[in-house]
């Protein structure tokens, strides 16, 4: 921290602390963006304020393309399916494509409460393979989308090798995700001289089907991956664990504990297919299950095992991913769904009494959210960043709603935004429901998809 000046603050007639909600508290807020015990705060900032929430996995390009999969194609439709529709679709995205759909979508991840992003980014080099002038050009962009809208990000550049498990070369429309790993090392390296206060680099191998052993290793051996987040796609489709069993001899999860040293710096994304013994060892390795419901509901995934993962005492978070929807809430909810629409029962996420389902998922995606970005976020305290949201206490859905309801109506009642303000790094973006900058994004961003349909 360079500046701790205090130099403003919030007051809350309630402020979502981990063990619930706080009455009458307000905090100072330092010139750097970080929250303060030492207090200047004279204007209410709200009667509902909540740490904004981690969006732990985004594939941002994939924003522009919600939407555009849903219509049959052949009989056996599946995510194998929408992945060539999804692979032609990248191929059109550059540099300023892709700056441009980032800064959108980060726009509205924050007007939806999410404060910080972390962006699993491939899309490295030109389409045909061919490595841009500058190579770390793609990830630039999406850096500098971050920078415009002002949300908080843990890139994390993703090394991908190979185009299956057997280790075969990348298919053609693969070719632009490569690296080999002295390349891959050379990118982080770039990026770290990047890195500020709203911006961590973190580490990303895209799956077990795209990284062979000996790259995983040396990558984890390497000094710039010491106390770095790593993530890796997992377990998420019933094929894939298929083929891992076949080629490698064990299911995804038990080889990856079985080769590398999970432990809490690991967010492992999707996780679906577990086996119990499986989700007993994410659960105890202190690893985030990086949870991606709409995501996983749009591409068919599975159901990932809630209710016995969370009496295991499992950490995970949520993410957007593929974008087919842009909401904490709805991520939320269909996590809870998911559980309900199977199992026949209600209020599944809430493992005792009394126990409210939106307080226990929204903290434990907070909580997860902030492990699996490396940054001091998720949470209310002095030392952590400003990053927060306002409820809008004047909508008819939150009327009447106190602190043991509030939580639970934010979380399932609305589908208006309920998010009226939001701060991150301690400056105001959204105000009465508006970025500062929405508009001019919003252009560019239609000019962009509109040439990208013409094409
Ligand atoms: C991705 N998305 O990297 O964008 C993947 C699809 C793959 C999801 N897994 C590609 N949801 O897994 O090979
Ligand atoms: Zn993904």
């Amino acid at each position: 921290m360079s500046d701790n000046a205090v130099v403003d603050g919030i007051k809350a007639t309630h402020l979502w602390q981990r063990d619930g909600w706080q009455a009458d508290a307000t905090l100072g807020i330092t010139a750097d963006g970080y929250l303060s015990e030492a207090t200047k705060a004279d204007a209410s900032s709200g009667a509902w304020v909540l740490p904004g929430m981690p969006n732990l996995h985004s594939h941002a390009f994939q924003r522009a393309m919600a939407g555009l999969a849903e219509r049959k194609g052949r009989s056996d439709d599946s995510f194998w399916s929408w992945r060539e529709t999804m692979y032609a679709f990248a191929a059109s995205i550059g540099p300023e494509e892709l700056k441009a759909i980032a800064a959108q979508l980060y726009v509205e991840m924050l007007k939806a409460g999410y404060t910080q992003v972390c962006e699993f980014h491939y899309l490295h080099h030109q389409p045909d393979g061919t490595p841009y002038a500058q190579p770390e050009a793609m990830s630039l962009a999406l850096i500098e989308a971050a920078r415009e809208t002002g949300i908080a990000m843990t890139l994390l550049p993703v090394l991908y090798i190979s185009g299956g498990f057997d280790g075969r070369a990348l298919a053609a429309r693969q070719r632009r995700f490569g690296h080999d790993v002295d390349g891959y090392l050379r990118l982080l390296e770039a990026l770290r001289a990047h890195e500020h206060a709203g911006l961590r680099v973190g580490i990303a191998l895209h799956s077990l089907r795209a990284v062979p052993q000996q790259a995983m290793d040396a990558v984890l051996a390497s000094d710039i991956a010491k106390d770095r987040p790593i993530h890796i796609h997992i377990a998420e489709q019933i094929g894939e664990v298929q083929d891992c069993l076949a080629v490698r001899g064990a299911r995804p999860v038990e080889w990856l504990f079985d080769h590398a040293d999970v432990d809490a710096r690991w967010c492992l994304v999707h996780a679906t297919h577990l086996t119990d013994a499986e989700m007993l060892q994410v659960a105890r390795s202190g690893a985030v299950a990086g949870l991606c419901p709409t995501t996983e509901a749009n591409l068919g995934d599975g159901l990932f095992p809630l209710a016995a993962y969370l009496d295991a005492h499992g950490a995970l978070g949520i993410g957007s991913d593929s974008h087919i929807s842009i909401s904490p809430v709805e991520e939320l909810r269909w996590l809870e769904y998911g559980q309900r629409l199977t199992s026949g029962h209600r209020n599944i996420a809430a493992r005792g009494q009394g126990v409210s389902v939106g307080e226990t998922l929204w903290r434990a995606a907070l909580l997860g959210g902030a492990q699996a970005s490396g940054l001091p976020v998720g949470t209310l305290q002095a030392g952590a960043r400003a990053d927060l949201v306002v409820l809008d206490e004047n909508s008819p859905l939150l009327a009447a709603r106190d602190t043991r309801s509030m939580l639970d109506s934010f979380v399932f009642a609305g589908n208006t935004p309920l998010v009226r303000d939001v701060m991150c790094g301690g400056k105001w973006l959204v105000r009465d429901f508006h970025h500062h900058d929405e508009v001019r994004i919003a252009v560019r961003y239609r000019k962009v998809v509109e040439a990208l349909a013409a094409r």
